[in-house]
């Protein structure tokens, strides 16, 4: 498939995704998230990459969804247009995803980067759930995503009066994992994500799937989950190859076998 709305490149075992509507500060209409979807979805299936990174540009990351396409549609129109089905496909995303973020995340664009694993970010980066403001609400997972990271507290103040806050607050209430200059804040996602790509692909996927399991499930169940994947890893040649480089003290070289 050919794409307009994002752009893609691609590094030694990492691809780089670029939402592309500048000029609109990269609002998500239905074309570029129907890319973002099916990009994510052929990146998911192709074992060349182990690691995903997500941006915008410098000015915005994303300023939510597109509220021209929204703003006549009625909620059976929105039923049959079922954005929900591509977010949940955004979020079954097997392998690391990491948004490098920059200006606007903001609504969608905000609710997209927590869709994300990590979230490195520039010192100009505002995060927001402003759609209070245009009479609506978070639809793609704001309010639950958001309120079990920093806390019902500030998601109630974030969500019911749609301030921003800057990268620094973020990274203060866990939303982020690092805040840097504007001009390395892509950089350092990519070397994140370099990181993540040379360990075994089918432990990071494993251990992404039981980190992500906390969050939808009681203690018990998560523990059980997570062990489940501790001894399915030892079914791997890349736990074998891993405990072996440790002891001949050399580097690993993992095949995602
Ligand atoms: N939609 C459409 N166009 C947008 C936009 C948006 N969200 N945000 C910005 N733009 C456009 C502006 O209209 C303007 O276009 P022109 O007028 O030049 O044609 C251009 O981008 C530049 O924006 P501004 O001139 O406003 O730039 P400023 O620097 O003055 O302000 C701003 C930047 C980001 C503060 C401001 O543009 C703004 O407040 N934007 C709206 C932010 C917002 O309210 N975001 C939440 C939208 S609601 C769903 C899943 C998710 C959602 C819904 C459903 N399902 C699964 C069903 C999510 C909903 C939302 O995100």
């Amino acid at each position: 498939m050919e794409f307009i709305k994002i752009s893609l490149q691609y590094a030694p075992k990492i691809a780089l995704v670029e939402l592309n509507r500048p000029k609109e500060l990269n609002a998500l209409n239905l074309q570029l998230m129907k890319e973002l979807k099916e990009a994510l979805a052929s990146l998911d299936n192709d074992p060349e990459i182990h690691a995903i990174v997500l941006t915008g540009n410098d000015q915005s990351f994303a300023a939510g969804a597109d509220i021209k396409q929204m703003s006549d549609l009625g909620a059976i129109d929105m039923l049959k247009i079922d954005q929900f089905s591509t977010w949940d496909q955004i979020r079954k995303v097997q392998k690391p995803l990491i948004a490098a973020v920059s200006g606007f995340a903001l609504g969608g664009g905000c609710e997209l980067a927590l869709t994300c694993d990590m979230i490195i970010a520039s010192e100009t980066a505002r995060f927001g759930q402003p759609e209070i403001k245009i009479g609506v609400m978070p639809g793609a997972g704001g309010t639950q995503r958001l309120t079990r990271i920093i806390g019902k507290a500030r998601a109630m103040e974030m969500v019911l009066t749609g301030k921003f806050i800057s990268a620094e607050e973020a990274l203060s209430y866990g939303l982020i994992n690092k805040v840097v200059p504007v001009e390395a804040y892509l950089q350092e996602a990519i070397n994140l994500a370099a990181k993540i790509a040379k360990m075994s692909p089918i432990a990071v996927r494993l251990a992404k799937e039981s980190i992500n399991r906390a969050y939808e499930t009681h203690m018990d169940e998560g523990l059980h989950f997570e062990r489940k994947n501790f001894y399915l890893l030892f079914a791997s040649e890349d736990q074998k190859e891993g405990m072996q480089a440790f002891i001949e003290k050399r580097g690993a070289k993992f095949k995602g076998r």
